[in-house]
């Protein structure tokens, strides 16, 4: 080692010791000073090179969100999460005879109601399968916690692919092996259910203390089932027509599913009757899709899908139709809903978001306008999903996490029931992925380091969550419009009142909340901000 070198490195380890006593400077008056009742476990920030910061987990530490407390009439807690940094940052508040003059004002009339949720999760992928269990165990059980407990964000509702998918180390189905197997004998589960998702799924449910609801979707039939021979690419739709025994089989195939997931102790609440069917029209997809016509659908599930499921005891286990782009709305559910044989096996819609940004949310009113016996749900939705976005994996971008709100505020504004995010974790690059077609996710898992990066994502996801159970109604608010910057809406939970606001500008704002059973609520709106408050009557 020459000098130069070595007194590089003792300048370099002094500077080091430095730090480390003008840290210690900083922190121990705080410490010897301030008696608090016990901490709650605050984000561990860790910047990128994007807007905002996640916060870091690993086997010994992971952020919980603050207890909602029991609220006395006229108190109210907010929680706020904001793009300089706040996670879930709690604030106690209570109502008031007077208020500020400020001109924004938002004023709640629980006697105007609207839909009634269902809730909010995510999907047990293979890849997050994949990614939570590379995780130490302390670490993994960290995530489940994050998103499944009453420390975290308390998701109630989980998709379940039905077989592979894109976010799968390889394509294939239940029955790839035995062409003309009609009668599914050969049906069979394979290692992704046992070592993937059933696993995970048996964990959220055991430490979750609202009841979950699981989904499944297929995205390919077996390939001898399709005129393309594939489970990706063009021409990709089921061989012959709806009653044939082809038809039929892939009818059986579902009502084997629900059996096998029932029988390894997985109660499923529904199916949807194809994942995104407009793709098995594109010419060359390049992952697992399969082509429905709305006619064809609607015929499949009249014919072979509804008789099928009823015929194997499974009445209990719903069916949603859609499952694609809400551009679909409301021409396809017209098309399969206005036969009533179809219809009666139907009940819900579901809806994924990618291209709501060019997409008008009047589309999900008009549809339920049509059909309000039908609910509308939210079945997928991830960052990064254009080719345009590059990397696929941007730790710590506010804007992903603001999209998602923006999103689930606009959904829930036009009748929309819960929403679904799409994989519940995902690696550094935004995969496993067969196709390569990576993305975004509220989680992200480093495996060499073993630890985890909650995403702004994660927390906006958790501003709706983690405050409205299933059996929430959003109710009437009176507001500023919302075709700006600034983005709300209400809700009520028995005697609770929710109101979730986003603030995607520059700038602070000072508003009142009017509950005219309480009086008046000052508060103030950071710039880039998410809150949600919650009060009792
Ligand atoms: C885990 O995270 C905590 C908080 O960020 C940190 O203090 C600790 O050193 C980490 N442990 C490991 C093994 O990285
Ligand atoms: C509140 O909602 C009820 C029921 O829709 C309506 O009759 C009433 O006019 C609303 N009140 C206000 C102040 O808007
Ligand atoms: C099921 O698989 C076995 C083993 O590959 C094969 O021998 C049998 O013919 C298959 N059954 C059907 C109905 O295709
Ligand atoms: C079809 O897609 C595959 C996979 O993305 C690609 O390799 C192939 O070149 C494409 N073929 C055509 C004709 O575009
Ligand atoms: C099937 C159905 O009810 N269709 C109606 C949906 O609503 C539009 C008006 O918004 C009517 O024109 C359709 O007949
Ligand atoms: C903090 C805040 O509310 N800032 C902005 C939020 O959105 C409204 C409406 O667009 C703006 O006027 C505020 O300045």
């Amino acid at each position: 080692m020459s000098y130069k070198v070595a007194s590089a490195l003792l300048i370099a380890s002094l500077l080091v010791v430095g730090a480390i006593c003008a840290l210690l400077v900083v922190f121990l008056p705080d410490q010897q000073t301030e008696e608090k009742e016990p901490e709650p476990r605050n984000c561990s920030p860790k910047y990128f090179s994007y807007s905002s910061n996640v916060c870091v987990c690993n086997s010994t530490y992971c952020d919980v969100v603050p207890t909602i407390p029991t609220l006395n009439s006229g108190e109210a807690v907010s929680y706020t999460s904001s793009k300089a940094g706040k996670r879930f940052e709690k604030m106690e508040h209570s109502f008031q005879s007077e208020s500020n003059t400020s001109p924004v004002s938002f004023s709640i009339n629980s006697s105007t109601r609207y839909q009634t949720l269902k809730g909010f999760g995510g999907a047990f992928t293979d890849a997050a399968g994949i990614n939570i269990f590379s995780l130490p165990t302390d670490a993994q059980e960290h995530l489940m916690r994050s998103y499944f407990s009453s420390d975290g964000i308390e998701y109630n509702v989980g998709r379940i692919p039905m077989g592979g998918c894109d976010f799968s180390t390889r394509p294939y189905t239940y029955n790839d092996d035995s062409p003309g197997d009609f009668e599914m004998k050969n049906f069979s589960l394979t290692l992704e259910d046992f070592v993937y998702k059933i696993p995970l799924i048996h964990r959220a449910v055991a430490m979750n203390a609202r009841k979950m609801s699981f989904f499944a979707s297929p995205w390919s039939a077996p390939s001898w089932m399709k005129k393309n021979n594939a489970l990706w690419g063009g021409n990709g739709f089921l061989k012959g027509v709806a009653g044939d025994e082809n038809h039929k089989a892939w009818a059986l195939y579902f009502s084997r599913f629900i059996e096998e997931y029932e029988r390894n102790g997985v109660q499923l609440w529904a199916v949807t009757a194809q994942n995104e069917p407009i793709d098995g029209f594109a010419k060359n997809f390049s992952f697992n899709c399969m082509g429905f016509t709305p006619e064809q659908q609607r015929d499949f599930i009249k014919m072979d899908l509804g008789p099928g499921l009823h015929s194997r005891g499974h009445d209990d286990v719903i069916l949603m139709i859609g499952d694609d782009q809400r551009l679909v709305l409301p021409s396809w559910p017209q098309v399969v809903l206005s036969d009533p044989d179809a219809a009666k096996y139907i009940s819900g819609i579901g809806v994924h978001w990618y291209m709501d940004w060019i997409t008008d949310p009047n589309r999900l009113t008009k549809t339920h306008e049509n059909f309000t016996d039908y609910f509308i749900f939210g079945t997928e939705a991830c960052a990064s999903a254009m080719p345009w976005v590059d990397p696929k994996v941007r730790l710590g971008h506010w804007e992903s996490g603001q999209r998602y709100s923006e999103d689930i505020l606009e959904d829930l504004n036009h009748w929309v029931t819960g929403w679904t995010d799409w994989n519940l974790a995902l690696d550094m690059g935004g995969g496993p992925n067969w196709a390569n077609n990576f993305v975004d996710s509220p989680i992200i898992v480093n495996k060499e380091k073993g630890e985890f990066y909650k995403q702004p994502m994660f927390y906006h996801m958790g501003h709706f969550s983690k405050f409205l159970g299933e059996g929430s109604i959003r109710i009437e608010v009176v507001g500023p419009p919302q075709d700006g910057d600034l983005k709300y809406a209400a809700f009520m939970d028995g005697n609770s009142i929710i109101f979730v606001v986003l603030n995607k500008s520059d700038s602070i704002i000072e508003a009142k909340i009017t509950d005219k059973t309480l009086g008046f609520l000052d508060i103030t709106i950071g710039r880039y901000s998410i809150q949600t408050y919650t009060w009792s009557r």
